[in-house]
């Protein structure tokens, strides 16, 4: 397999899961600015969409969309149980987060990153994230992780859109149980591997 991504963006989160599902992928690096690969490929060649994360098959076929990627891959490592079976409601709930976080954390995000974003919208989005982070504290108190106990493919996926608070001024050292969460997953040995590989840890 491969995985299309670039350092630091959402790519970090099926990036976790292949380590934590010990399965084999080359990462390739494609440029979000650029949108080119390093030998000067045009990526909108190899994803009309444009961006990452993308996993090219090992029979070719490629596959967007990272809560979509990642659930593929958990399901190619069952045994490590980074996604409920398919058809059970946990499975389901599984989804409601990657949902949630998809639509409102990572693309309540993505206008911080844009440099034509007006600071006014800016920050009309900034308070939106509050919102969504003050509730999201909440439902992480007295759990491990996001669905409980065990890790799962949506901890790769918040703790990756967590980390860019730092870069666009949404302070998240006020929400305790977030914090303590954000430590536990960084702690992971496959999380330290995956932030080296992408140059984000020394
Ligand atoms: N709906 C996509 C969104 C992916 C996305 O927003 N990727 C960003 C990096 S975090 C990107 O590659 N942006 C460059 C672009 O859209 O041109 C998904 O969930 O995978």
């Amino acid at each position: 397999m491969k995985l299309y991504y670039s350092p630091g963006a959402c790519s970090l989160s099926p990036h976790i899961v292949l380590r934590e599902a010990g399965l084999d992928a080359d990462l390739v690096l494609a440029s979000t600015k650029t949108h080119k690969l390093q030998d000067g490929t045009d990526f909108y060649g190899i994803n009309p969409k444009g961006y990452v994360p993308l996993l090219e098959l090992n029979d070719g076929q490629r596959l967007s969309e990272g809560p979509v990627i990642v659930q593929y891959l958990a399901d190619q490592a069952p045994d490590k149980g980074l996604a409920p079976p398919n058809g059970t409601l946990e499975r389901y709930r599984l989804q409601e987060w990657l949902n949630f976080l998809t639509s409102e954390l990572h693309k309540g995000f993505s206008p911080l990153f844009n440099p034509a974003m007006p600071e006014e919208a800016k920050t009309l989005a900034r308070n939106k994230l509050h919102e969504r982070l003050t509730w999201l504290d909440g439902q992480l108190a007295g759990k491990q992780y996001l669905m409980g106990d065990k890790f799962t493919v949506a901890d790769a996926y918040l703790f990756t859109v967590t980390n860019w608070g730092q870069h666009v001024g949404v302070d998240v050292s006020g929400y305790a149980n977030l914090v303590a969460y954000r430590a536990r997953v960084a702690a992971r040995p496959a999380v330290q591997e995956a932030m080296k590989a992408e140059g984000l840890l020394k």
